[in-house]
């Protein structure tokens, strides 16, 4: 086991806390008025899921959800992040709105604030409704408009008590894996429509955080992209320049318009051979820059990246780059131990991360709302010894620490996941939780790492 961070202490009032998202646990797909996301269809695609398989159950948390909270509760952890299905609120996507969804987030909220779990709350988790899609998805302007609405009824439901609220999760993979590797829902493969739809998720979150803002509840708004260290493999221009472009697809597009009001020069120069922006209006990047309380990070891996010879042509079966425009980039193994996803393991490219964004942005509260790793974990006697992924854990605490140390302002940790959940493409097949869930019989049981995040917690850092 590793001892890489004894002895490291949290600054007082660090939030520890667990995620989840709604289509990855909820299941009841059919219940309660609940409407059909890009997701309920994907699934239906022979071959777009790894295993087969659907979020009809997953989790069964819809049902199960005062014991889920309870577990939460029994690990230690103060807060909870979770995100709301938009197809439970607006199965149609239009002006009717389904009573039963609300209650439901209604009864979780509150079920939270009984155990003294602090809400925050996600819009956004991937679960476009489906009907919306069949109008354009996130290449129509019209689904940011309609995101605002929706974002407004929740907030007027749930704003009494919930104050953290996150707009749009990992944008970057709704876009690019959606539209344009179309590994995700809604499963399409056009570059201009990728970033187009880019632009229109920015847009919706610009307009979302002006209705939580303009409501009557104090409302802490944060956006979530998923972000990585991007390294080139040699210090030669090819590859330095491979490496600028993917960090320019993957980190800036996304940062640079929410914390500085301009999509990077350079990245757009990259796509005028695909796209001339022409969908960005007036005002748009004054909406997706205004106000920010907190930013969220999603970090799971690094990349060590080279540039090729020529553009790489996918062969039969294979699915277009979700990197818009980098067909000549590829990325490198560092050659050490890969999570089950065959991600390589990187914490200090989380610590040079956060250091990246006190450095090139504005200083914000920053939350790691997610980080996890999947493992093949196996369930013997009971138990789960999950020691790589208490490694794993510890690696990236001791990583957040180094952050702080330097000088960021990181002010809490959010375990992925609570449980193990459907892993989108990759259907039941790929473990994340800090809890066991057998599918069959939908029990759960808190795995080694889940016991060890809750000593952490205890501890507010590495003991
Ligand atoms: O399971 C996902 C989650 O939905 C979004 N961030 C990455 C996780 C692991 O792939």
């Amino acid at each position: 086991m590793s001892t890489v961070g004894t002895g490291r202490r949290f600054p007082q009032g660090f939030v520890w806390g667990a995620a989840t998202a709604a289509f990855q646990i909820e299941g009841a797909s059919t219940e309660d008025g609940r409407g059909r996301s890009i997701w309920d269809t994907l699934c239906e695609r022979p071959g777009a899921i790894l295993d087969g398989s659907d979020g009809t159950v997953a989790c069964d948390h819809y049902h199960r959800w005062p014991a889920d909270l309870d577990l939460l509760r029994s690990l230690g952890l103060s807060a909870y992040r979770f995100s709301i299905s938009w197809p439970r609120i607006k199965p149609q996507g239009n002006g009717v709105i389904e009573e039963r969804g609300l209650e439901f987030y209604d009864r979780l909220v509150d079920g939270m604030l009984e155990r003294g779990i602090e809400p925050y709350a996600t819009l956004y988790h991937w679960d476009l409704p489906q009907a919306l899609e069949d109008k354009g998805g996130w290449t129509n302007r019209d689904t940011a408009y309609r995101f605002a609405e929706y974002a407004a009824v929740v907030q007027h439901r749930l704003g009494d008590r919930v104050r953290k609220w996150a707009t749009m999760n990992e944008p970057w993979c709704s876009a690019f894996l959606g539209y344009a590797s179309g590994e995700h829902a809604p499963g399409i493969t056009d570059p201009v429509a990728a970033v187009t739809a880019s632009h229109h998720l920015l847009l919706a979150h610009g307009l979302a955080a002006e209705v939580l803002h303009g409501g009557r509840r104090p409302a802490e708004v944060g956006i979530v992209p998923n972000l990585y260290r991007v390294t080139p493999q040699t210090g030669t221009e090819r590859d330095v320049e491979a490496a600028r472009r993917m960090d320019g697809m993957q980190n800036r597009w996304f940062l640079d318009p929410v914390l500085k009001g301009e999509y990077p020069a350079d990245v757009v120069a990259d796509l005028a051979h695909i796209t001339d922006l022409s969908f960005v209006k007036d005002g748009d990047l004054g909406t997706i820059s205004a106000r920010l309380d907190w930013l969220g990070v999603n970090y799971y891996s690094s990349w060590i990246v080279r540039g090729l010879d020529a553009p790489r042509v996918p062969g039969p079966g294979e699915r277009p780059t979700p990197w818009v425009g980098t067909d000549d980039v590829e990325i490198v193994p560092n050659g050490e131990q890969t999570t089950h996803m065959g991600w390589d393991i990187e914490p200090s490219g989380l610590t040079d991360t956060l250091v990246r964004l006190s450095q090139d942005y504005q200083p914000l509260p920053i939350y790691i709302t997610e980080n996890g790793s999947a493992w093949d974990d196996v369930l013997e006697d009971g138990a789960v010894h999950d020691h790589p992924r208490i490694d794993y854990l510890e690696q990236h605490v001791a990583a957040i620490h180094d952050a702080i140390d330097r000088g960021v302002d990181v002010r809490g940790y959010f375990a992925w996941s609570l449980l193990d959940n459907f892993e989108w493409a990759f259907g039941y097949t790929r473990r994340f939780g800090l809890v066991h869930v057998d599918y069959g019989t939908q029990e759960r049981v808190v795995k080694a790492s889940g016991r060890h995040y809750a000593a952490i917690a205890a501890e507010n850092g590495l003991a």
